[in-house]
């Protein structure tokens, strides 16, 4: 299967609210390099649609996550502008599995073309808030290995910025933040920035060497998702969710 294939069948799905078997059930050889080419046809075709690059998410960046979906690795996917969505009233219906995550997301101030280390990282952002992602996967019941879900876009259906964007210096320890997801006011799940890679600022390394290898640029002025903190929640109509990261804010999204 052709990566132009592979993403001409996974839209269909998409914009029919079907769910797919892993392409990897029936060609398990097909690997990191190719379900990275199929998330550049989407790409692609987005952006020939008029969409416009907002940015880039981390997937997958938390040891539990990994050891839960089975995937062993981060993965990296794009933002684009269709895909922010208003806090407050999230319409469910327009997916078929749909799953929500709190995530620190970062501003950068500078292009990013090069593998940065850690000491380089500050100057690299412009702001810092909390920001919650909605997943989507294509795979029924979740069930994929890396190449399916690098192809479908590492489950990205959407993202939701919290209204303050905050100082990187003023937040202190991203490691040491505190969230938790909320659901009718019961908290269901509970964790630090720590569980993202040791520190949520590594999300901004791992991206720069991802970009580095592949010879793409993000320019400034970009969101990065550094990656859930937490356990993806299902999002059911009729319930309100509420995802806090300490020092950087609240979203409150009511399900419809
Ligand atoms: O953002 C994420 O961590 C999603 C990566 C893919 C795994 C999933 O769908 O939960
Ligand atoms: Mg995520």
């Amino acid at each position: 299967m052709t990566p132009g294939e592979a993403a001409a069948t996974l839209r269909a799905a998409r914009v029919e609210g079907r769910t797919l078997e892993p392409f990897t059930d029936e060609h398990p050889d097909l690997d990191e390099a190719w379900g990275y080419a199929v998330q550049q046809v989407d790409l692609a075709e987005r952006l020939r649609a008029g969409e416009r690059r907002v940015g880039a998410k981390l997937g997958l960046t938390s040891e539990a996550k990994q050891q839960r979906m089975g995937v062993r690795r981060p993965v990296v996917g794009f933002l684009t502008d269709a895909m922010r969505l208003p806090e407050g009233r999230l319409d469910v219906g327009r997916w078929v599995q749909p799953r929500v995550e709190p995530e620190v997301a970062f501003l950068t101030s500078r292009r990013i073309d090069r593998a940065l280390g850690p000491t380089e990282l500050p100057s690299y952002v412009a702001g810092v808030a909390v920001a919650a992602e909605v997943l989507d996967s294509r795979w029924t019941g979740y069930r994929f290995r890396l190449a399916d879900v690098l192809a479908d876009a590492t489950s990205a259906a959407g993202f939701v910025l919290g209204s303050g964007v905050h100082d990187l210096a003023t937040v202190g320890d991203l490691a040491a933040l505190r969230g938790e997801v909320r659901v009718d006011g019961q908290v269901v799940e509970r964790a630090t920035g720590a569980a993202v890679l040791g520190d949520p600022l590594r999300a901004l390394v791992l991206l720069s060497e991802h970009l580095a290898a592949h010879g793409v640029a993000l320019p400034a002025g970009s969101w990065v998702l550094a990656g859930a903190l937490t356990d993806a929640v299902p999002l059911v109509a009729g319930r309100r969710y509420e995802l806090e990261l300490e020092a950087l804010g609240t979203i409150r999204l009511d399900a419809r």
